[in-house]
């Protein structure tokens, strides 16, 4: 089995998870799918992130991306072409993945399940309180709907006003920031059911959202989580050692670090560093089953601490 072909651990529903999918369509990419179950435990994902959690995860041989912002980065360095960074965009995409991933996300996450509180297991309301470190509440977040909506429509109006000229496209040409964007009208589609009445009122992102999605998935193919660790174990970390000289901190390769999101499932993961920037960290560890890794994360957005 090749090595070098992108792995996704995800599940289907996985917002995140869809706008990787939608990266591979992008790029035309062949790619392997490993499905993760929606909840805790995870068995076979574990000793590949060392501990992080949070889907979808990326992998390609021994190398381990964390977070979909690194995801897209490497994607983006791997297979240029066609480049979501089109026109000299290549700053702005990843600063509006802050506003998609974070507050845009934050809002229709809220509105999904606020409207869903009903019909969510009990199992993943506990894992999700665990995740979160705080009660994961249904009852608040059914109260809050009101203002979900008023605040899911003001994002869906910036979407409409920026293709009120016309184009097909966020940024002119087809981007990263459409895929950002997207991510949270497909999963507000996919989960209520007065979507259609919801974005009625906004002609420009329908007829766009129909574009978004026809980019695609590229050519997927699944394979069990025992063969991704079997990849890994079978191949070497690609990522050669790089210092930063302007790391405002003095880190270094090898020193030892903690690698964790800043806003909530804080699950530390540890290694050495091997390479980082302002950009990523790559950081190497060591699993029983699946032997050397490195373990990449983007740096907005993530805490790393000497460990
Ligand atoms: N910043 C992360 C966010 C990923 C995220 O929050 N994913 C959700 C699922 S779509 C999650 O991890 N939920 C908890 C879990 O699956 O364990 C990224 O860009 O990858």
């Amino acid at each position: 089995m090749s090595t070098d072909k992108p792995i996704l651990h995800h599940f289907d529903q996985s917002p995140f998870a869809e706008k990787i999918r939608l990266v591979f369509g992008f790029k035309q990419l062949t790619w392997n799918s490993v499905r993760v179950s929606r909840i805790l435990p995870r068995p076979d994902l574990m000793p590949l992130t060392g501990g992080y959690r949070r889907t979808p995860v990326m992998q390609i041989g021994a190398d381990i991306y964390c977070d979909t912002q690194i995801m897209i980065r490497e994607l983006e360095a791997r297979f240029p072409a066609p480049t979501l960074l089109p026109h000299g965009n290549s700053g702005l995409p990843y600063a509006l993945a802050m506003w998609s991933d974070r507050v845009f996300f934050q809002n229709t996450v809220n509105l999904v399940f606020g409207t869903n509180a009903d019909k969510i297991p009990q199992e993943f309301i506990e894992d999700r309180s665990q995740l979160r470190g705080a009660r994961f509440d249904t009852a608040a977040m059914k109260a809050a709907i009101p203002q979900m909506q008023d605040q899911f429509r003001a994002h869906v109006d910036w979407i409409e006003a920026q293709l009120g000229d016309g184009r097909a496209w966020l940024l002119g040409e087809r981007s990263l920031a459409d895929i950002g964007a997207y991510m949270n009208i497909w999963y507000m589609r996919t989960n209520l059911t007065d979507a259609d009445k919801m974005l009625a009122p906004f002609p420009r992102t329908l007829a766009w959202e129909s574009r978004v999605r026809a980019i695609g998935h590229g050519t997927r193919t699944e394979i069990s989580s025992a063969d991704a660790i079997d990849i890994a174990a079978k191949a070497r970390p690609q990522t050669p050692t790089q210092a930063d000289p302007a790391d405002a901190n003095g880190r270094k390769p090898g020193d030892r670090v903690s690698v964790a999101p800043d806003d909530y499932g804080k699950i530390e993961v540890s290694g050495e560093i091997v390479s980082s920037s302002a950009q990523h960290i790559a950081i190497r560890r060591h699993d029983e089953r699946a032997g050397e890794l490195v373990v990449h994360f983007p740096r907005a957005g993530f805490v790393v601490k000497p460990s």
